[in-house]
């Protein structure tokens, strides 16, 4: 498994979960000293990334961008692919696709997190799907052929009403029936939604894509009561060798928490080596 952290620009609103705020060539930079193998850019707009700028930081560090997430799209510009407008619906779409043709520059996943939506009030469960699903083929047929995958992450029902635990993301993704669609658990929402990680995660294996980590408070791992021993011990079980990218909160502190959780998450894939030799 590899390690990696979620940051974004500058100008991100206080709503992203990133811990560094910066230019990504320095957040790359940045990443690299602590140890991490990724960074994952929590994007508004793929035309956020200088992308010969940031090339030349990757190369110069040897980090991957694993990932390009899509929350900021939902939480500061309202975007999502089961609104009743259709107009915004397209507009979901449109930014999403520019983040696929932007992600296979590097190789990188696209989450669509969040830009899912919602069922509005008085509209059924079956509508929300319809368009949902509408707007993850348009997303496929671009992100097929560039060989980039969509991931779709399970949100807690606190943040979504929409696709809230793993079987529902499952359930979705099977009923997409395209390749390039995975799943993409995150264990913070998995803690409140799921009623067992080993359940969970056994029933979505053959699914799961990336994962990301947080402790049960969205703090950095190590400074809360999730049961990280049962996760990596069930993560070692299904085989999983992805990465676990790190989406906290940026507290105390920045580098505090970058630190923490590269720390912790080295010293659990150490410990893990150890079980297995
Ligand atoms: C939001 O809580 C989250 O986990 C993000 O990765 C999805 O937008
Ligand atoms: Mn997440």
């Amino acid at each position: 498994m590899k390690i990696g952290l979620a940051v974004a620009t500058g100008d991100a609103l206080p709503s992203a979960f990133v811990v560094f705020r910066d230019d990504l060539d320095r957040c790359v930079d940045r990443c690299a000293a602590l140890g991490y193998d990724g960074v994952e850019f929590a994007l508004r707009y793929a035309s956020q990334v200088n992308i010969p700028l940031v090339k030349r930081r990757l190369a110069a560090t040897g980090l991957e961008v694993p990932c390009v997430s899509s929350g900021q799209v939902f939480s500061a510009d309202r975007l999502y692919f089961t609104h009743p407008d259709v107009a915004i619906r397209d507009a979901a779409v449109q930014r999403i696709i520019e983040m696929i043709r932007l992600a296979a520059e590097f190789g990188a996943k696209v989450n669509t997190g969040r830009v899912r939506g919602v069922i509005h009030e008085g509209e059924s469960p079956a509508t929300a799907r319809q368009r949902y699903l509408a707007c993850i083929h348009r997303c496929a047929d671009v992100a097929e052929p560039l060989g980039v995958e969509l991931i779709v992450e399970p949100v807690n029902r606190y943040e979504v009403n929409f696709i809230n635990n793993c079987a529902e993301g499952l359930e979705i993704i099977r009923e997409a029936g395209r390749s390039c669609v995975k799943l993409m658990p995150d264990i913070f929402h998995m803690n409140i939604e799921d009623a067992s990680f080993r359940l969970a995660f056994t029933a979505a294996k053959d699914y799961i894509s990336y994962i990301h980590v947080a402790d049960s408070n969205r703090l950095a791992p190590g400074w809360g009561h999730m049961p990280f021993d049962e996760v990596f011990d069930i993560l070692a079980d299904i085989g999983y060798n992805g990465y676990l990218t790190a989406e906290i909160l940026p507290k105390p502190d920045p580098d505090s928490a970058a630190r923490q959780a590269a720390q912790f998450l080295h010293g659990r894939l150490e410990k893990q080596l150890c079980k297995t030799l």
